[in-house]
């Protein structure tokens, strides 16, 4: 860390230097105060300013009041520095899951072996004294929090600056360089949660865990964590990808799960399948009426039940669905399992009896599903995965559902 280290000693001379003669505040109205630095610049902040180590600050001119995701916002900053701050130094801004920013606070600055959210976006720039910094920013579609945090870090050289004054949580870890990271807030997120589209199939497909079938190809979703019971995941490595076909007869899913440590002992229609390794379908009302959930292990096995409110039933119904899965292995070793692939097939007459969507499927109609992964090892570890996370220990939640839109082409 030769530059870190060079930055440190670089603000230990620049501790004299005139532009660290912080800010001489001025009251100039009831919650305002201006700050003058020795730079020459002039700014008025309330409670939205923070103050790194060597007293750099910065101000906040923008924040939305709401985020949608994928289209794109600023955010403004407005830095008061000096000109050798300004050299040395770059403005990161990135917009974080707020679980992510949580677990560091709640961590401590622990070790923690969770890696970096894909969907973290984070945007650096260069300071020029006097000059406002915009940071454009968009969500992915597959943001499906209803929160982004918003932070700032201030990076000096290959090193990090701590925070000293401003709303602030942990750092370290993957997610900061700094012990402390500036929060400039925590924004809401307005959008219908994770939206997918499910093409319509000309061929009908053969469940038979086999992913052969051109559709299952590409463009499938990956699963991202779910926590329920204190079962994390995204833990590294077994990965989940699922995706759904529908022609008129049937709504079609498959996943295909990474999966080193099989745990599949049960047997026969509706065995607790939920205990071991399992893939789970839920298929919802939009108005949060009745509901069907499907499970498929990785020896086929199939699970059903239906419910007329939440929780309000269970797998005494049995549908008419099938499911087929199979078992991957390492070319070098037929017993090193590598996963599993399943593929379920739902008839809408089921889908239609039990919940508010329609009889007829037809292009640009939406169900609300959810598909859940539940990854056991034989030591006994669970780790959860969600199309569209619940947050919460209860995979029947309506509400946290994912839209998915019927189109007529792939
Ligand atoms: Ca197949
Ligand atoms: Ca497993």
């Amino acid at each position: 860390m030769v530059g870190r280290r060079w930055w440190r000693r670089e603000l230990a001379r620049s501790r004299a230097a005139a532009w660290f003669a912080l800010a001489v505040p001025v009251m100039v109205g009831a919650g305002c105060v201006e700050h003058e630095t020795s730079a020459g610049y002039r700014s008025v902040a309330g409670d939205q300013a923070w103050r790194w180590e060597g007293g750099a600050r910065l101000v906040l001119r923008s924040l939305p009041q709401i985020i949608r995701p994928s289209e794109p916002f600023n955010i403004e900053l407005e830095p008061l520095v000096g000109r050798d701050v300004a050299r040395a130094c770059r403005v990161e801004v990135s917009a974080r899951p707020p679980e992510d920013a949580a677990r560091r606070l709640v961590n401590r600055g622990r070790p923690d072996r969770l890696l970096e959210d894909p969907r973290t976006v984070v945007v650096v720039r260069p300071i020029t004294p006097g000059e406002a910094l915009t940071f454009p920013v968009a969500l992915s579609d597959e943001w499906v929090w209803r929160t982004a945090s918003i932070e700032a870090q201030l990076l000096c050289g290959d090193g990090v600056l701590e925070v000293v004054e401003g709303a602030a949580r942990e750092g370290r870890g993957p997610f900061a360089g700094a012990r402390t990271v500036a929060t400039l807030g925590v924004v809401p997120t307005a959008g219908a949660g994770r939206t997918v589209s499910a093409p319509r199939i000309a061929a009908p497909i053969t469940v038979d865990g086999v992913l052969n079938e051109a559709v299952w190809q590409d463009g499938r979703w990956p699963l991202y964590e779910s926590r329920f019971s204190g079962v994390t995941a995204r833990h590294g490595g077994q990965e989940t990808a699922v995706k759904m076909a529908w022609d008129e007869e049937f709504l079609y899913v498959a996943g295909a799960l990474t999966d080193a440590d099989i745990v599949s002992s049960l047997e026969g229609r509706d065995a607790h399948l939920w205990t071991e390794d399992v893939l789970e379908v839920f298929v919802f009302s939009k108005e949060g009426a009745g509901y069907l959930e499907i499970q498929g292990s990785p020896d086929g096995d199939l699970f059903d039940a239906s419910f007329t409110g939440h929780r309000q039933g269970g797998p005494a119904w049995d549908g008419g669905a099938k499911t087929a899965a199979s078992v991957q292995y390492a070319a070098t070793d037929s017993r090193q399992e590598l996963g599993w692939q399943v593929e379920f097939a739902l008839p809408w007459r089921d889908v239609c009896a039990h919940t508010d969507a329609p009889c007829s499927p037809a292009p640009n109609q939406t169900i609300k599903v959810n598909v859940f992964r539940i990854d056991k090892s034989r030591g006994g570890r669970s780790f959860g995965s969600a199309l569209a996370p619940t947050w919460s220990a209860d995979f029947h939640l309506a509400s946290a559902a994912a839209t998915v839109r019927l189109v007529a082409d792939p």
